[in-house]
């Protein structure tokens, strides 16, 4: 028997509350197990075979160099994938962005921003947000913009006079502005992790940065998007299990859920529940309500993942094995019920 329900339930220790209607949480979300969303009608009469729900979608597996970042972008109908190529630090100039299409196709023979072009320059790109015309790239130190049409690189922003050290992952927010973590992390010649940088999120706005706010040192922030519903932030961390939010212009950020740790990217799904990858347990796992709840495991070392609502599927970049895999999700109109608290 093939499970529909989640794996496992956890309640947050800071959202704890016994009137809480957290039972319905199983029934809010999962992962479909059968079927696929987004599918066009069958014209046959007969009904399909039934997939396999541990298989996912689709794959991506050719041209990937150690994938970081999964971005849909709507308009377009493409899927944006950050490379970094080599090691996460190094100024090397030959990161790329490959584009791949719905059903994770490649789109081109090349990839469609590359370092190794003479005009390009792209270390060991992460974090993927669009702005209107502009794909904006964290890059170690540096915030890159390219024309999403042609690929050329229209700006660089750069964030090293803020003595920026490990720019991970960017979102826009509902003000315009860019905000951009940053881990703040190294990795000595051993693979140790150290901080010599702080745990924080920068703001752009025109093109100029400045620090927004400042997290626990050894969080290392990592995923970060805007919440509508909550209007606030919410923030994971590459070295805690806390799900930090964070209100934009406040001095500190407070924590509003314990996941389970190793966090990289974080979605908002459409239904207000938002999903983050963990590298701790190899899981997509849900946040919602101040709950957590394992949606699925088995996924290795599974970075930024990207989100289509529209069909209902997400993209997760297997960051060591050279993969993204798409995967579908589900939800119900019951899941607007539970409150969300900031
Ligand atoms: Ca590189
Ligand atoms: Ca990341």
């Amino acid at each position: 028997m093939l499970p529909i329900t989640p794996i496992i339930t956890s309640r947050s220790h800071r959202t704890a509350r016994a009137s809480r209607p957290a039972l319905g949480l199983a029934a809010i979300l999962a992962l479909l197990v059968a079927g696929c969303g987004g599918k066009e009608p069958e014209q046959e009469q007969a009904a399909p075979p039934a997939r396999d729900p541990n298989t996912p979608l689709a794959v991506a597996s050719s041209g990937l160099s150690t994938p970081e970042s999964v971005l849909w972008d709507d308009t377009r109908r493409v899927w944006y994938v950050s490379n970094i190529n080599g090691s996460p630090t190094a100024k090397d100039d030959n990161g790329y962005i490959l584009r791949l299409g719905p059903g994770l196709a490649r789109l081109d023979s090349l990839p469609f921003i590359n370092g190794a072009d003479d005009d390009i320059t792209l270390n060991a790109p992460k974090g993927l947000a669009l702005q209107g015309d502009t794909l904006w790239v964290a890059d170690i130190d540096m915030l890159r913009g390219f024309d999403v049409t042609t690929g050329t690189q229209v700006a660089d922003v750069d964030l090293r006079r803020l003595r920026a050290t490990f720019l991970n992952d960017v979102a826009v927010g509902n003000d315009g502005a860019i905000y951009i973590t940053d881990s703040g992390i190294a990795f000595g010649a051993d693979g140790a992790v150290t901080h010599p940088g702080l745990s924080r999120v920068f703001e752009v706005r025109n093109r100029t940065p400045r620090q927004a706010v400042v997290l626990p040192r050894e969080s290392a922030a990592n995923g970060i998007i805007w919440h509508p519903a909550m209007n606030a932030w919410l923030i994971v961390g590459f070295n805690t299990p806390n799900i930090y939010s964070w209100v934009t212009g406040a001095k500190e950020a407070t924590v509003a859920g314990t996941g389970p740790g190793g966090a990289d990217g974080i979605v908002v799904l459409a239904d207000g529940s938002t999903l983050l990858t963990s590298w701790a347990d190899s899981s997509v796992t849900l946040f919602f309500g101040g709950l957590t709840t394992t949606m699925r495991r088995g996924l290795n070392a599974p970075a930024d993942l990207g989100y289509d609502a529209r069909r209902g599927v997400i993209a997760v970049p297997l960051f060591s094995d050279n993969r993204v895999e798409l995967w579908p999700v589900t939800s119900t109109p019951s899941a607007t019920s539970v409150p969300l608290r900031p």
